[in-house]
Protein backbone atom coordinates (compact mmCIF):
# COMPACT_ATOMS: atom_id res chain seq x y z
CA UNK A 1 0.00 0.00 0.00
CA UNK A 2 1.18 3.25 -1.25
CA UNK A 3 0.03 6.23 0.48
CA UNK A 4 -0.33 8.90 -1.97
CA UNK A 5 -2.21 11.94 -0.55
CA UNK A 6 -0.13 15.21 -0.72
CA UNK A 7 1.55 17.62 0.30
CA UNK A 8 2.16 15.44 3.29
CA UNK A 9 -0.16 12.23 3.50
CA UNK A 10 -1.91 13.79 6.38
CA UNK A 11 -4.65 11.22 7.65
CA UNK A 12 -8.15 13.42 7.25
CA UNK A 13 -11.10 11.69 7.82
CA UNK A 14 -11.29 10.30 4.08
CA UNK A 15 -7.81 9.04 4.14
CA UNK A 16 -8.09 7.18 7.28
CA UNK A 17 -11.71 5.77 6.01
CA UNK A 18 -10.12 4.82 2.62
CA UNK A 19 -6.90 3.16 4.73
CA UNK A 20 -9.28 0.96 6.65
CA UNK A 21 -11.06 -0.26 3.61
CA UNK A 22 -8.70 -0.82 2.26
CA UNK A 23 -6.93 -2.92 5.19
CA UNK A 24 -10.43 -4.72 5.08
CA UNK A 25 -10.32 -5.63 1.68
CA UNK A 26 -6.65 -6.64 1.82
CA UNK A 27 -7.90 -8.93 5.20
CA UNK A 28 -10.64 -10.67 3.49
CA UNK A 29 -8.50 -11.56 0.44
CA UNK A 30 -7.61 -15.11 1.26
CA UNK A 31 -4.83 -14.73 -1.50
CA UNK A 32 -2.98 -11.61 0.16
CA UNK A 33 -1.00 -13.08 3.74
CA UNK A 34 0.89 -9.39 4.00
CA UNK A 35 1.49 -6.10 3.27
CA UNK A 36 4.16 -3.30 2.76
CA UNK A 37 3.26 0.43 4.27
CA UNK A 38 5.13 2.76 2.41
CA UNK A 39 4.11 6.52 0.90
CA UNK A 40 4.35 7.66 -2.44
CA UNK A 41 5.18 11.36 -1.27
CA UNK A 42 8.78 12.32 -1.00
CA UNK A 43 10.33 12.43 1.72
CA UNK A 44 6.79 12.30 4.05
CA UNK A 45 5.61 8.81 5.59
CA UNK A 46 3.04 10.72 6.94
CA UNK A 47 2.53 13.96 8.99
CA UNK A 48 0.03 12.13 11.56
CA UNK A 49 -3.52 13.34 11.98
CA UNK A 50 -4.82 15.49 9.53
CA UNK A 51 -5.09 18.99 12.40
CA UNK A 52 -7.64 20.90 10.31
CA UNK A 53 -9.98 17.99 11.28
CA UNK A 54 -9.46 18.55 15.01
CA UNK A 55 -9.65 22.43 14.70
CA UNK A 56 -12.54 24.50 14.47
CA UNK A 57 -15.07 21.73 13.78
CA UNK A 58 -18.54 20.48 15.43
CA UNK A 59 -18.72 18.18 18.03
CA UNK A 60 -20.40 15.40 15.65
CA UNK A 61 -17.47 15.74 13.61
CA UNK A 62 -14.63 15.40 16.27
CA UNK A 63 -16.29 12.51 17.41
CA UNK A 64 -16.41 10.73 13.53
CA UNK A 65 -13.25 11.54 13.20
CA UNK A 66 -11.93 9.87 15.97
CA UNK A 67 -13.80 6.71 15.39
CA UNK A 68 -11.88 6.76 11.95
CA UNK A 69 -9.13 6.80 14.02
CA UNK A 70 -9.34 4.42 16.24
CA UNK A 71 -11.28 1.70 13.22
CA UNK A 72 -7.45 2.17 11.58
CA UNK A 73 -5.40 1.30 14.45
CA UNK A 74 -7.79 -1.60 15.66
CA UNK A 75 -7.59 -2.82 11.79
CA UNK A 76 -3.92 -2.38 11.55
CA UNK A 77 -2.33 -3.64 15.06
CA UNK A 78 -4.90 -6.51 14.79
CA UNK A 79 -4.58 -7.72 11.05
CA UNK A 80 -3.81 -11.21 10.67
CA UNK A 81 -1.24 -10.08 7.92
CA UNK A 82 2.18 -9.76 7.88
CA UNK A 83 2.51 -5.88 8.06
CA UNK A 84 5.74 -4.37 7.14
CA UNK A 85 6.35 -0.30 7.21
CA UNK A 86 8.96 0.51 4.79
CA UNK A 87 9.17 4.33 6.33
CA UNK A 88 10.86 6.50 3.42
CA UNK A 89 10.14 9.87 4.99
CA UNK A 90 9.40 11.87 8.12
CA UNK A 91 6.41 10.10 10.47
CA UNK A 92 5.51 12.39 13.62
CA UNK A 93 2.66 11.32 15.51
CA UNK A 94 -0.06 9.02 14.03
CA UNK A 95 2.25 8.50 11.44
CA UNK A 96 4.30 6.91 13.77
CA UNK A 97 1.58 5.30 15.35
CA UNK A 98 1.27 3.56 11.82
CA UNK A 99 4.79 2.47 11.47
CA UNK A 100 4.78 1.37 15.50
CA UNK A 101 1.37 -0.98 14.62
CA UNK A 102 3.20 -2.84 12.28
CA UNK A 103 4.86 -6.44 12.60
CA UNK A 104 8.61 -5.00 11.35
CA UNK A 105 10.00 -1.19 10.54
CA UNK A 106 12.46 -0.08 7.76
CA UNK A 107 13.50 3.53 7.95
CA UNK A 108 15.85 5.20 4.85
CA UNK A 109 18.70 5.94 6.55
CA UNK A 110 18.51 9.83 6.15
CA UNK A 111 18.99 11.78 9.36
CA UNK A 112 16.66 14.49 8.20
CA UNK A 113 13.70 11.93 8.47
CA UNK A 114 12.57 11.94 12.15
CA UNK A 115 9.94 9.73 13.61
CA UNK A 116 8.06 9.84 16.80
CA UNK A 117 4.89 10.50 19.15
CA UNK A 118 5.66 14.59 19.29
CA UNK A 119 1.82 14.81 20.57
CA UNK A 120 3.17 16.93 23.69
CA UNK A 121 4.80 19.45 21.39
CA UNK A 122 1.67 20.58 20.02
CA UNK A 123 0.15 20.96 23.75
CA UNK A 124 -2.16 17.50 23.05
CA UNK A 125 -1.52 14.23 25.07
CA UNK A 126 -1.51 11.00 23.04
CA UNK A 127 -4.09 8.81 23.68
CA UNK A 128 -3.70 5.50 26.09
CA UNK A 129 -3.57 3.27 23.19
CA UNK A 130 -0.54 5.50 21.40
CA UNK A 131 0.80 5.20 24.60
CA UNK A 132 0.36 1.11 24.71
CA UNK A 133 1.36 0.45 20.88
CA UNK A 134 4.73 2.70 22.20
CA UNK A 135 5.47 0.83 24.86
CA UNK A 136 5.28 -2.63 23.27
CA UNK A 137 7.61 -1.57 20.84
CA UNK A 138 10.79 0.40 22.74
CA UNK A 139 9.87 -0.51 26.72
CA UNK A 140 8.54 1.41 29.35
CA UNK A 141 11.57 3.94 30.51
CA UNK A 142 12.07 5.12 26.35
CA UNK A 143 8.76 5.42 26.18
CA UNK A 144 8.16 7.47 29.12
CA UNK A 145 10.89 10.03 27.87
CA UNK A 146 10.33 10.42 24.41
CA UNK A 147 6.17 10.87 25.26
CA UNK A 148 7.19 13.40 27.58
CA UNK A 149 9.38 15.66 25.58
CA UNK A 150 7.08 14.67 22.66
CA UNK A 151 10.49 13.94 21.03
CA UNK A 152 10.77 13.32 17.11
CA UNK A 153 14.03 11.03 16.79
CA UNK A 154 16.07 11.25 13.40
CA UNK A 155 16.50 7.89 11.59
CA UNK A 156 19.53 6.68 13.37
CA UNK A 157 18.56 7.46 17.12
CA UNK A 158 15.02 5.98 15.52
CA UNK A 159 17.00 2.39 15.39
CA UNK A 160 19.41 3.01 17.94
CA UNK A 161 16.10 3.06 20.18
CA UNK A 162 14.37 0.20 18.85
CA UNK A 163 11.50 2.32 17.60
CA UNK A 164 12.81 1.32 14.16
CA UNK A 165 13.95 -2.43 13.17
CA UNK A 166 16.67 -1.17 10.97
CA UNK A 167 17.77 1.73 8.88
CA UNK A 168 18.79 0.76 4.91
CA UNK A 169 19.63 3.57 1.84
CA UNK A 170 16.67 4.67 0.65
CA UNK A 171 17.04 3.16 -2.92
CA UNK A 172 17.18 -0.36 -1.51
CA UNK A 173 14.03 0.10 1.26
CA UNK A 174 11.56 -1.82 -1.06
CA UNK A 175 13.77 -4.59 -1.98
CA UNK A 176 14.44 -5.38 1.97
CA UNK A 177 11.12 -4.87 2.89
CA UNK A 178 10.28 -7.63 0.12
CA UNK A 179 13.08 -9.68 1.67
CA UNK A 180 11.49 -9.15 5.17
CA UNK A 181 7.82 -10.36 4.21
CA UNK A 182 9.40 -13.22 2.25
CA UNK A 183 11.02 -14.41 5.91
CA UNK A 184 7.83 -13.83 7.37
CA UNK A 185 5.77 -15.52 5.38
CA UNK A 186 7.95 -18.76 5.32
CA UNK A 187 6.17 -19.65 8.74
CA UNK A 188 2.76 -21.48 8.77
CA UNK A 189 -0.27 -18.28 9.34
CA UNK A 190 -1.95 -20.11 11.96
CA UNK A 191 1.22 -19.92 14.53
CA UNK A 192 2.32 -16.61 13.34
CA UNK A 193 -1.07 -15.35 13.79
CA UNK A 194 -1.92 -17.11 16.98
CA UNK A 195 1.25 -15.18 18.06
CA UNK A 196 0.45 -12.54 17.42
CA UNK A 197 -2.97 -12.41 18.82
CA UNK A 198 -1.40 -13.59 21.85
CA UNK A 199 1.45 -10.74 22.43
CA UNK A 200 -1.38 -8.14 21.13
CA UNK A 201 -5.06 -8.83 22.95
CA UNK A 202 -5.05 -7.33 25.92
CA UNK A 203 -3.81 -4.29 24.56
CA UNK A 204 -6.75 -4.13 21.25
CA UNK A 205 -9.36 -5.03 24.16
CA UNK A 206 -8.26 -2.35 26.34
CA UNK A 207 -9.72 0.25 23.31
CA UNK A 208 -12.03 -2.24 22.26
CA UNK A 209 -13.68 -1.92 26.21
CA UNK A 210 -13.52 1.80 26.33
CA UNK A 211 -13.75 2.57 22.95
CA UNK A 212 -17.30 4.97 23.57
CA UNK A 213 -15.70 6.50 26.82
CA UNK A 214 -12.22 7.39 24.53
CA UNK A 215 -14.10 8.84 22.19
CA UNK A 216 -16.04 11.08 24.60
CA UNK A 217 -12.71 11.90 26.09
CA UNK A 218 -11.10 13.22 22.84
CA UNK A 219 -14.39 15.52 22.18
CA UNK A 220 -14.05 17.09 25.62
CA UNK A 221 -10.32 16.90 25.84
CA UNK A 222 -10.52 19.02 21.54
CA UNK A 223 -13.01 21.06 22.28
CA UNK A 224 -11.10 22.91 25.21
CA UNK A 225 -10.51 26.29 23.86
CA UNK A 226 -7.26 25.97 25.75
CA UNK A 227 -6.72 22.73 22.72
CA UNK A 228 -7.80 24.73 20.36
CA UNK A 229 -5.87 27.76 20.77
CA UNK A 230 -2.96 25.26 20.74
CA UNK A 231 -4.03 23.47 17.89
CA UNK A 232 -3.90 26.52 16.38
CA UNK A 233 -0.45 28.07 17.58
CA UNK A 234 0.94 25.07 15.98
CA UNK A 235 -0.26 25.35 12.59
CA UNK A 236 0.68 28.52 12.38
CA UNK A 237 4.08 27.77 13.07
CA UNK A 238 4.22 25.53 10.49
CA UNK A 239 3.56 27.71 8.10
CA UNK A 240 5.85 30.52 9.52
CA UNK A 241 8.54 27.96 9.09
CA UNK A 242 7.86 27.66 5.95
CA UNK A 243 7.83 31.12 4.83
N1 LIG B 1 -2.27 18.23 9.49
C1 LIG B 1 -2.71 19.18 8.62
N2 LIG B 1 -1.88 19.89 7.82
C2 LIG B 1 -0.56 19.61 7.88
C3 LIG B 1 -0.04 18.63 8.75
C4 LIG B 1 -0.96 17.92 9.59
N3 LIG B 1 -0.57 16.96 10.43
N4 LIG B 1 1.30 18.59 8.59
C5 LIG B 1 1.61 19.50 7.64
N5 LIG B 1 0.50 20.13 7.21
C6 LIG B 1 0.38 21.15 6.16
C7 LIG B 1 1.23 22.39 6.47
O1 LIG B 1 0.53 23.30 7.30
C8 LIG B 1 1.45 22.92 5.06
O2 LIG B 1 0.26 23.57 4.64
P1 LIG B 1 0.31 24.84 3.64
O3 LIG B 1 0.99 24.36 2.39
O4 LIG B 1 -1.12 25.21 3.45
O5 LIG B 1 1.12 25.91 4.37
C9 LIG B 1 1.59 21.66 4.22
O6 LIG B 1 0.96 20.62 4.95
C10 LIG B 1 3.04 21.27 3.95
O7 LIG B 1 3.71 21.22 5.20
P2 LIG B 1 5.23 21.72 5.38
O8 LIG B 1 5.48 22.94 4.56
O9 LIG B 1 5.51 21.81 6.85
O10 LIG B 1 6.02 20.49 4.71
P3 LIG B 1 7.51 20.01 5.00
O11 LIG B 1 7.81 19.03 3.92
O12 LIG B 1 8.43 21.15 5.22
O13 LIG B 1 7.41 19.23 6.40
C11 LIG B 1 6.41 17.69 7.99
C12 LIG B 1 6.64 18.07 6.51
C13 LIG B 1 7.74 17.29 8.62
C14 LIG B 1 5.45 16.53 8.03
C15 LIG B 1 5.84 18.94 8.71
O14 LIG B 1 4.75 19.44 7.94
C16 LIG B 1 5.35 18.67 10.10
O15 LIG B 1 6.14 18.53 11.01
N6 LIG B 1 4.00 18.59 10.26
C17 LIG B 1 3.38 18.44 11.53
C18 LIG B 1 3.34 17.04 11.91
C19 LIG B 1 2.72 16.85 13.25
O16 LIG B 1 3.14 17.39 14.24
N7 LIG B 1 1.66 16.05 13.28
C20 LIG B 1 0.97 15.75 14.50
C21 LIG B 1 -0.49 15.59 14.24
S1 LIG B 1 -1.32 15.12 15.75
C22 LIG B 1 -1.43 13.42 15.70
O17 LIG B 1 -1.12 12.79 14.73
C23 LIG B 1 -1.92 12.66 16.91
C24 LIG B 1 -2.88 13.40 17.73
C25 LIG B 1 -3.46 12.57 18.82
C26 LIG B 1 -4.71 13.21 19.38
C27 LIG B 1 -4.57 13.51 20.80
C28 LIG B 1 -5.87 13.94 21.45
C29 LIG B 1 -6.18 15.41 21.24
Amino acid sequence: MKFKSPPVNSLSLEFLTEFSIGLEKLENNRACRGVIITSAVPKIFSSGLDITEMCGKSVEHYGEFWRAVQEMWLRLYGSNMVTVAAVNGSSPAGGCLIALSCDYRIMAENPKFSIGLNEAQLGIVAPFWFKDTFVNVVGHRIAERSLQLGSLHPAPEAQRLGLVDELVPEEKLMEKAAAVMAQWLALPDHARQLTKTMMRKAVLDRLVAHREEDIKNFITFVSKESIQKSLRMYMEMLKKRKS
